[in-house]
């Protein structure tokens, strides 16, 4: 079979999905951008590179105070040889609940003007009705390629698991091939798939569709190059990697090492080693100024084929224990995950249903709640909105239905979705939208307008941020996460070919309103700033 002996692709996943899943997806454009173009350069043959989407967008805005449009337009300039790839959660666009469709219709418009060229597309149920508008969107609006996901969970190999089974997962693609999709992706969010068994659904894949087959992992058991040696044996044309340093754990399988893997086998591509390991090194040098964010795991687990938390997520997850006190808890909130699954009727976990298997179980340690002790007091206890909202029906229908006598106590009186939200949605009528919001935030894009109607309250963050800060993007990661110390200096490009020298000579007393005077230089011009003292 052709796909058997063709060279391998490799999809490079470091400017996205490997940071989500390693550093609570904090990566700065600026960080991104010192290597983008020398990599481009370096390794053309790269079938693509994973840089957008997932929780990439709402971070970007979030946290960094960075506009992910304008990471995406870089990114592209930088990298004008090789395709750029998206995550999107289907009718859940880079969100967490349902948008209306010609949300998300103008979204994927835009997200291809940008530069995306594969989009690949998946829902958190696995749903149909979840991925068809979006990869219609891809088709019919652009000229891009719609990759739309098949969302591995369970183990195919093992009997006592009667859901999501062989067949369940080829009768899946098979819909996704009749709904137009260009390629298939097994997407395994948790890193579920063991080596045989990605041999069995491979060669079954390859046996009903005529697509190409796209592997997607995270090496959190630490088993996953395994798994890569079965698929490619199988025939998996495409796999996803992340470069060495942000590799591994929760992360993808280590693209300098899978490359060794295959060396001196038939379906070996070439890649310039000493190349990529200096750009591991890259990677490993920067990664050390993101180590508030490190999840804490420190070896691969075979726990994750109990709790089966996505990679993406792991990262998160202990954060948001830590903020309701429970990191001292971590182990239980674990152990819920997995009870939490079973008591939702063992669904496919991944953004957004992972977040609300993750709010429940949170929710459970925190009250000290038994899944027995839930079914037994359910009527009287106050759910996570999100999970209402999933009972409700508000990001889709899992595989089987809900589990009937939970939903009841969850959604007490009110009657649940059994059809697409995004048919109960108003469309939105941009013509109407553009000038108000042009008013309201003068001087912004069209982009920014659809940042806006995704996260409207993030943004009205983000955009206050960057009037009175600028773009903050353009400040080296050791000076946004960390400041100056006095005698310090830093470099800021401020346009391109036009930098400015920020040196802080001093930092004054407190004063009684709370603030400091700073003493800088710039370009070597004495200057002072009133900055209230936040420490
Ligand atoms: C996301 O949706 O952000 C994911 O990475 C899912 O795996
Ligand atoms: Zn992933």
């Amino acid at each position: 079979m052709a796909a058997r002996r063709a060279l391998i692709h490799y999809t490079d996943t470091t400017l996205r999905d490997a940071h989500q899943s390693l550093l609570a997806t904090r990566m700065r454009t600026w960080d991104m951008l010192k290597v983008a173009r020398a990599y481009a350069q370096q390794h053309p043959q790269t079938f693509s590179l994973e840089v957008w989407g997932g929780a990439t967008f709402d971070v970007a805005l979030r946290f960094l105070h960075e506009d992910p449009w304008e990471r995406l337009a870089k990114l592209r300039e930088a990298i004008p040889n090789i395709l750029l790839q998206m995550l999107i959660r289907g009718a859940n666009g880079v969100g967490y609940k349902a948008y209306p469709d010609n949300l998300t219709e103008r979204f994927v418009q835009q997200a291809a003007e940008t530069g995306v060229d594969i989009f690949r597309i998946f829902d958190s149920l696995n749903w149909m009705k979840g991925m068809e508008a979006c990869i219609g969107f891809v088709r019919n609006k652009t000229d891009r390629l719609a990759e739309a996901c098949i969302c591995y969970t369970g183990d195919i190999l093992d009997p006592s698991r009667t859901k999501y089974t062989l067949d369940y997962y080829l009768k899946l693609a098979k819909q996704l091939e009749d709904a137009g999709a260009h390629i298939l992706c097994i997407k395994d969010m948790a890193g579920l798939l063991k080596p045989y068994a990605a041999t069995e659904l491979i060669q079954g894949l390859r046996d009903t569709v005529k697509l190409p087959i796209h592997l997607h992992t995270h090496d959190t058991s630490s088993l996953q190059a395994a798994t890569y040696a079965k698929a490619v044996e199988a025939g998996v044309n495409v796999i996803d990697v992340a470069l060495g340093s942000l590799s591994g754990l929760t992360s993808q399988p280590n693209f300098n090492s899978v490359v060794e893997m295959l060396r001196h086998t038939p379906r070996h591509r070439e890649f310039n080693q000493p190349s990529l390991n200096e750009f591991s090194n890259y990677w490993e040098a920067v990664r050390e100024m993101y180590y508030p964010f490190e999840s804490g795991l420190k070896a691969g687990t075979s726990e994750v084929f109990q709790h089966e938390i996505p990679g993406g997520q792991y990262s998160n997850l202990r954060p948001q224990a830590a903020s309701l006190g429970l990191l001292d808890k971590f182990e239980e909130v674990k152990q819920r995950f997995a009870d939490v699954n079973d008591m939702f009727g063992d669904i496919v976990k991944v953004t957004p249903s992972s977040k609300v298997v993750g709010d429940m179980a949170l929710f459970m340690v925190s009250n000290g709640l038994t899944p027995q002790d839930v079914m037994e007091k359910g009527e009287t206890l106050n759910f996570p909105e999100s999970v209402r909202e999933l009972f409700r029906g508000d990001i889709g229908q899992p595989e089987g239905g809900w589990p009937q006598e939970l939903q009841k106590l969850i959604l007490k009186n009110e009657a649940p979705f059994t059809d697409r939200p995004n048919e109960h949605l108003a469309p939105i009528d941009f013509d109407q939208q553009w000038p108000v919001f042009q008013e309201k935030f003068p001087g912004a894009k069209f982009t920014d307008m659809l940042s806006s109607l995704l996260y409207p309250k993030v943004f009205e963050e983000y955009w206050a941020h960057r009037l009175k800060y600028g773009n903050v993007s353009k400040v080296p990661t050791s000076v946004f996460f960390y400041g100056l110390k006095p005698g310090e200096e830093t470099i800021i490009e401020i346009a391109r070919g036009k930098s400015v020298i920020v040196r802080l000579e001093s930092v004054g007393t407190l004063n009684e309103d709370g603030c400091r005077t700073i003493f800088f230089t710039l370009n070597g011009q004495t200057r002072n700033l009133q900055v209230r003292d936040q420490s």
